[in-house]
């Protein structure tokens, strides 16, 4: 456990100020970097595709994650080898995480022949099982119930193991969550939710559309315990609580669900520009952003300086760099080949990794 060496943070049992991070942990020194450098990468990653979409080589929606960099890399970071994620509109940073190349991401974004979808989708709606990554399904709440019938066929061949998930908390009201979410823990599935409350489905901020006082009380309707509210912007507590609740799916003890506060700090998508939040909500979630909160812990703590911060951006821009060149010389799919990968006798390699899905070459 890393030991407190900063009078200026303290512990954050629940929403934190700025600059406050959980301290008790146990990751490592080296974890507690690799898993800035992952946050950094999704930011990166996201800043790129932001200005690629206004240079129209974007064609498709393009979501960002800003802000939110710690609900998804510091959860994915929880998970071990052969587990499962089914990542949402702002969890990138999960599948970059879980060993996704960025080029290949970036590649479904430009639409390209060398990308998860071969170039038949503009966006996130992309997984790669050679990576454990279910695609997003756009139908909010559905990847719910595809994580249990693979984590449930898992538990059938005698294999432990975990699927992770993310639901933005406007999609906890559709009937589809409620329906998954019953199902899988009845089932005792070995299944991980957690619930991105990011304060806003497209412009509905979350009082005008439910009154319940956290999200994660809607769990307690199921029989599922442990339904904490945790600060999503302070990594180190991401990463304890969704590890406590792996290891609770893994050892046993059923589906876990828990809320992530945190703080969409762009529209919808790039062609929301969100006039419609509030001026002091923005500057109240922006004091608190995930990576200057976590940069000034790791710099208290004495595992990073400026100088060493500063490598890490330039390090992971020019990787994205070099992925950008990449992409645009790989080949846009010729039309005539859009049927190809639509049924199964016609897979893609992304979708089929048998090994990983069944435990055993099936082909
Ligand atoms: C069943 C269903 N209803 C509506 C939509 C359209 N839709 C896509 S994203 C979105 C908002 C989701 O908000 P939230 O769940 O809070 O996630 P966030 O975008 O904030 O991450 C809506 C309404 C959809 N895709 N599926
Ligand atoms: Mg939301």
């Amino acid at each position: 456990m890393a030991k407190a060496k900063a009078t200026a943070l303290k512990n954050s049992p629940s929403v934190s100020g700025a600059g406050e991070i959980t301290l008790k942990t146990r990751l490592t020194r080296e974890q507690q970097l690799e898993l800035h450098r992952l946050m950094v990468l999704n930011r990166e990653f996201d800043n790129k595709i932001s200005l690629l979409y206004r240079r129209g080589l974007v064609i498709g929606a393009a979501f960002s994650s800003l802000g939110q960099e710690a609900t998804s890399c510091a959860s994915a970071y929880a998970l071990e080898k052969g587990d499962i994620i089914a990542p949402m509109i702002r969890n990138a940073g999960a599948t970059l995480v879980r060993g996704l190349p960025p080029r290949d991401f970036l590649a479904n974004y430009m639409y390209r022949i060398n990308s998860p979808t071969g170039g038949r989708d503009g966006n996130t709606h992309m997984g790669d099982l050679r990576y454990g990554i279910i695609a997003p399904i756009s139908m909010l709440g559905a990847s719910i119930a595809l994580c249990s019938g693979f984590v449930l066929a898992a538990r059938q061949r005698g294999e432990k193991r975990v699927a992770l998930t993310w639901i933005g908390e406007g999609s906890t009201s559709t009937g589809e969550f409620h329906e998954d979410v019953n199902f899988a823990a009845v089932m005792k599935a070995p299944l991980v939710v957690i619930i991105e409350n990011n304060q806003y489905a497209y412009s509905t901020p979350v009082k005008q559309q439910c009154l319940a006082e956290r999200f994660a009380d809607k769990a307690v309707g199921y029989g599922i315990k442990h339904a904490v509210t945790i600060d999503g912007n302070d990594p180190i507590a991401v990463y304890e609580t969704t590890k406590e609740a792996v290891d609770r799916a893994r050892a046993g003890e059923g589906t876990q669900m828990f809320e992530v506060l945190t703080y969409r700090r762009k529209g919808h998508a790039e062609h929301d520009p969100a006039k419609y939040v509030p001026k002091e909500i923005q500057q109240y979630w922006e004091g608190r952003d995930p990576l200057t909160r976590y940069e000034a812990y790791l710099k208290e703590m004495g595992y990073a300086d400026d100088a060493s911060i500063a490598k890490v951006y330039e390090t992971l821009r020019a990787e994205i760099e070099a992925a950008e060149e990449w992409v645009m010389k790989q080949p846009k799919p010729d039309p005539a080949t859009v049927m190809q990968g639509v049924y199964a006798d016609e897979r893609h390699p992304a979708h089929m990794d048998d090994e990983f899905l069944y435990g055993r070459k099936y082909h």
